[in-house]
């Protein structure tokens, strides 16, 4: 098969949720060379937006959108030790979640890839995270940064509730804050008092590096 065509078969299969075709594309495609990172952005992740762009106009349903989402993390297990590669030692420590009340977790688990491999040591709380557990997790494992994902715009305001959480247990100054997600924008994130948005895993990669010598910086001076 050429690159195209296993391209265009992650595409097309990941869009109907064939989870072992998908998974036979990648290893194929891992085979002729293609790279983890153009499996992602040139096929898997374009075809979820059309999931989603399908789902708005009523041709698909929430099943639809399950299976093409486990045919998306089945792939993303097998490029995760390719995509997250690295011989880096630790330049901090993320505290993610998905907020509670969402259970979405693939663009998450896609930021925390990337942030592995840029030397992040990642905690994952998982999903649907109450702000209780969130202090927990900050009281445990002292991160810099403090991840938030939320794709529902109902979803959304739990950054709030989680900012609020942080303050009421002296939390807020320690650690720097940083949310994203499909539906949340830089204005949103300015509103509710996060230090940092970021619209892909690429970009939250690069803040948070940017975050963290800056707050470094400051400290020493
Ligand atoms: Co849902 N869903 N879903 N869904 N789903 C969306 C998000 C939606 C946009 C679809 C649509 O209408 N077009 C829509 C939300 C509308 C809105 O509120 N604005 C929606 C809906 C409505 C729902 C339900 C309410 C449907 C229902 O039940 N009626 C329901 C909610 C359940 C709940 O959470 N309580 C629901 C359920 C589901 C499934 C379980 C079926 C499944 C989730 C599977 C899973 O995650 N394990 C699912 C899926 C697959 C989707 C779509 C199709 C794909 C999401 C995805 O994985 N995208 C999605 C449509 C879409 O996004 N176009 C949709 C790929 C991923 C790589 O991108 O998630 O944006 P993304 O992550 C990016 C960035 O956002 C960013 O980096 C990531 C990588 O580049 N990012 C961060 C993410 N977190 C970050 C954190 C950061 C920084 C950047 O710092 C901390």
């Amino acid at each position: 098969m050429t690159e195209d065509e296993i391209l265009k078969g992650l595409y097309d299969e990941t869009l109907v949720g064939n989870g072992p075709r998908v998974l036979e594309l990648v290893r194929a495609g891992l085979d002729v060379g293609l790279g983890p990172e153009r499996m992602l952005f040139d096929a898997l992740i374009p075809s979820l937006e059309e999931v989603g762009a399908r789902f708005e106009r009523g041709d698909y349903f929430v099943p639809e959108m399950l299976i093409a989402g486990r045919a998306m993390s089945g792939a993303l297990d097998v490029l995760r030790p390719l995509l997250a590669e690295t011989g880096a030692q630790s330049v901090g420590t993320f505290l993610m979640s998905t907020v509670k009340g969402d259970v979405h977790d693939i663009g998450k688990n896609l930021v925390n890839i990337m942030l592995e491999g840029a030397g992040f040591h990642v905690i994952d709380l998982g999903v649907q995270v109450p702000p209780e557990k969130v202090i927990a997790g900050v009281l445990e494992h002292k991160p810099d940064i403090v991840g938030f994902s939320a794709f529902l715009t109902t979803t959304m305001p739990m950054f709030k509730a989680n900012i609020n959480a942080l303050q009421k247990a002296g939390l807020r100054d320690s650690v720097i804050v940083m949310v994203g997600g499909a539906p949340v924008t830089q204005e949103y994130a300015d509103a509710v008092g996060a230090d940092s948005y970021a619209a892909d895993a690429a970009t939250a990669v690069r803040k948070a590096k940017e975050l963290l010598a800056a707050r470094r910086a400051a400290v020493t001076a």
